[in-house]
């Protein structure tokens, strides 16, 4: 299985953009592509769905050696075998993810991967503190994927990676287009989530945002 430490680029499986129909398409171009981490994003959408559509999704993942991270129910985790969850800031706190995620199977499998978002400086050093294994930290950018949630701009980015130890995947309205100048301004791992699924050849988009992070700050 992959590790987090070495993950740069995380794609997010929205419901919002990707048909339930072509999920295992969909993952499968992903994986193909090279994304490190895979979360299933189906808001609205109720616990026994999500189940349904994460048993379609774990195979592909299982068989790709890439984490599959839950959104919002860590509780999840445990059955279906993923290996970890995500939380927003108004979701479960960290601690209370991590006891939902862990406490059928604790000791016996690696622990669940827990992470959260951040939309500023103090939230993401708050994240690191309470336990967190990742942030998200955004929106960089003003995102239909995230309706209502101001841009944070890119000025804070450096700051953060200098004061937090924990992987810090930059998130909102990332593109290929814009992925120069967010490395530029310190950033070092990526969610993509529209760029990547409304792209007509989604493994290429990956591999090409993949490569470029690879490559780092010139
Ligand atoms: N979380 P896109 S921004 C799911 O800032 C999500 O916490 C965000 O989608 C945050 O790549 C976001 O399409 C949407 O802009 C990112």
């Amino acid at each position: 299985m992959k590790s987090l430490s070495d993950a740069l680029l995380y794609g997010i499986l929205d419901l919002g953009y990707t048909p339930a129909a072509d999920l295992e398409r969909v993952a499968e171009q992903m994986l193909a592509g090279g994304v490190d981490v895979l979360q299933l994003r189906a808001k609205g959408q109720d616990e026994t769905e999500i189940e349904s559509l994460c048993a379609r999704i774990i195979p592909l993942t299982e068989s790709a050696g890439v984490p599959l991270i839950i959104n919002d129910y860590p509780q999840l985790v445990p059955s279906m075998g993923a290996q970890g969850a995500h939380v927003g800031q108004d979701d479960f706190s960290v601690a209370d993810a991590r006891w939902r995620a862990g406490r059928a199977l604790a000791g016996e499998v690696p622990l669940p991967i827990i992470g959260k978002s951040t939309h500023s400086f103090e939230q993401a050093v708050a994240a690191e503190k309470d336990g967190a294994d990742y942030i998200g930290f955004g929106p960089l950018f003003a995102t239909p994927t995230k309706p209502g949630r101001p841009a944070i701009g890119l000025e804070d980015i450096a700051r953060v990676h200098a004061a937090v130890r924990i992987p810090i995947f930059c998130i909102g309205g990332i593109k290929l287009e814009n992925l120069d100048t967010i490395i530029a301004a310190g950033a070092r791992r990526v969610v993509i989530v529209s760029g990547l699924l409304r792209a007509p050849d989604i493994a290429a988009y990956a591999r090409a945002a993949k490569e470029r992070l690879i490559r780092g700050p010139r």
